[in-house]
């Protein structure tokens, strides 16, 4: 599919609508829940782009607020995508979405999922709106996941009829009860899409929410162990934050649309998936995705490369000055700490030869006409290092190697934390002067993994590459320009 070829002056200003668009509004057949920038540039992308997409129309639900249904709203969903290239911009309306709705319309999410006509429910919930443990299982002593099993429990006996103000708080818990609202209905079985950044993130959705569901009804368990197939993907496109009055002027200024909503990404996308679909999908593979059987060496190389670079640029990069990651990448302090954490990711990798995948990743850092900011990276900061750079460090431990990149990555993030650039572990104390004391080390490495700071030896290489970061980032400001090569 070309982009949409932009209006000339006569239609400058026209608001975004269907009907002057010329694109009919496809059924709803997807629920998406946790709409915002990234879901747009990714899933709503692919979706527009499938062969049958005139069959699939996604109704999207925002985490909880209601800005965007508020902007997109009267743009019946349409939404222009600003593919942001190292050169220049090209400009794509996104007919997909029909329907936007906030996610805390519990109402209208369990109305929507119980459809016999939708088939699938995506999601992009964030990696801590999963509020799993450690161990990848319900983090039982979550309060809001404690209220919203006795809510649920019930809501499905029906012994209570849900007032809107005892809706269920947790994502997981309102995902429930849609299932229970399709069963209800018969609304037969349904795919559930996790677009989340986290290794088998449809298994970590599968034995959160049977875990949820276990403590709820057994015969919802069963009919969710029948009826619901749980996919997992991996997911990749950078989209950063954005001025939404600064870009809404320049697609207005480039195609002439009035669009209140529009999404910045860069050129490059993938998608990945692994499982099944047993009420039908859009014919994704049309459009670029790819269906694997085993989905691990896919998403551990995005996750340990592309994320994790990200994390650690997120923390030493701030706290070495730098706003936006391609500022950071440029650092060869940075560069150098992303470099190890590569070298070690590679040896973990299935992969024969990542060469290419490592230049074409500084490449996309690089893109200076994206503002990655490095602030929007650095939330949830302690959960993404478990999830993108433990398990390499406990890998390479395990192969008996040094796993020094993993070191100097993991001392990266306590610069930050010390620097107060990223936010620190819960339950750990740090006091802000930047040189932290040996204890808190050692408490800030065991707040990731317990494993890692039990490894002696592991932990004296974390504290030395501390050490010299955090020198670097008193005796070094300003950033020195790389060469391109990873
Ligand atoms: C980033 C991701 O914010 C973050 O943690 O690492 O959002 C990253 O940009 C995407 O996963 C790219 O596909």
């Amino acid at each position: 599919m070309s982009a949409t070829t932009p209006r000339t002056d006569a239609a400058l200003g026209a608001f975004l609508d269907r009907a002057s668009a010329g694109v009919p509004s496809p059924p709803e057949r997807i629920v998406h829940l946790g709409l915002g920038a990234f879901h747009r540039a990714h899933q709503a992308w692919y979706t527009a782009h499938a062969s049958n997409a005139g069959a699939w129309g996604i109704v999207a639900f925002t985490g909880r607020s209601r800005d965007l249904v508020d902007r997109m709203t009267p743009q019946q969903g349409l939404f222009t995508l600003v593919e942001r290239g190292a050169e220049r911009d090209r400009y794509e309306m996104v007919p997909s979405i029909v329907r936007v709705e906030a996610g805390d319309d519990v109402a209208l999410f369990v109305r929507a999922v119980a459809s016999p006509d939708v088939a699938i429910l995506t999601l992009t919930i964030t990696e801590a709106g999963y509020r799993v443990d450690a161990s990848g299982s319900l983090d039982q002593s979550d309060p809001a996941t404690k209220a919203d099993i006795g809510l649920l429990r019930a809501a499905v006996a029906g012994s209570v009829e849900l007032a809107e103000a005892t809706y269920p708080r947790t994502a997981l818990g309102r995902i429930v009860l849609a299932l229970h609202a399709r069963r209800l209905a018969r609304g037969g079985p349904i795919a559930l899409v996790s677009c989340d950044n986290l290794p088998d993130n449809g298994g970590v959705l599968r034995r959160a929410l049977c875990d949820l569901v276990a403590r709820i009804s057994p015969d919802l368990l069963s009919w969710i162990s029948e009826s619901v197939s749980f996919v997992s993907t991996s997911v990749d496109r950078i989209t950063p934050a954005i001025d939404t009055a600064t870009e809404s002027a320049a697609v207005a200024e480039a195609t002439g649309w009035l669009d209140a909503a529009p999404v910045v990404t860069e050129p490059f996308s993938d998608w990945v998936l692994s499982g099944d679909f047993p009420a039908g999908r859009p014919d994704w593979e049309s459009a670029g995705a790819r269906f694997a059987e085993d989905l691990a060496p896919w998403e551990s190389r995005k996750l340990w490369m592309l994320n994790g670079a990200h994390t650690v640029l997120a923390a030493l990069g701030q706290a070495r000055g730098h706003t936006v990651v391609s500022a950071a990448i440029d650092d060869h302090v940075c560069r150098r700490v992303v470099r190890a954490l590569w070298d070690d990711a590679a040896r973990q990798l299935p992969m024969r030869d990542l060469s290419g995948y490592r230049v074409a990743l500084v490449q996309r850092f690089r893109n200076r006409r994206i503002e990655h900011r490095l602030a929007q990276i650095a939330l949830d900061s302690t959960t993404k290092m478990r999830l993108r750079v433990v398990p390499v460090a406990l890998g390479e431990l395990a192969a008996g190697r040094s796993a020094d990149g993993c070191a100097a990555a993991i001392a990266a993030w306590m610069v930050g934390v010390g620097a107060g650039t990223v936010p620190h572990p819960a339950g750990v104390d740090v006091h802000g002067s930047g040189i932290l004391d040996p204890q808190t080390l050692a408490d800030l490495l065991d707040a990731l993994d317990p494993r890692l700071s039990a490894d002696a030896a592991f932990a004296a290489r974390v504290a030395d590459a501390f050490g010299r970061l955090a020198a670097s980032r008193v005796s070094t400001s300003s950033s020195t320009e790389g060469t391109g090569t990873p």
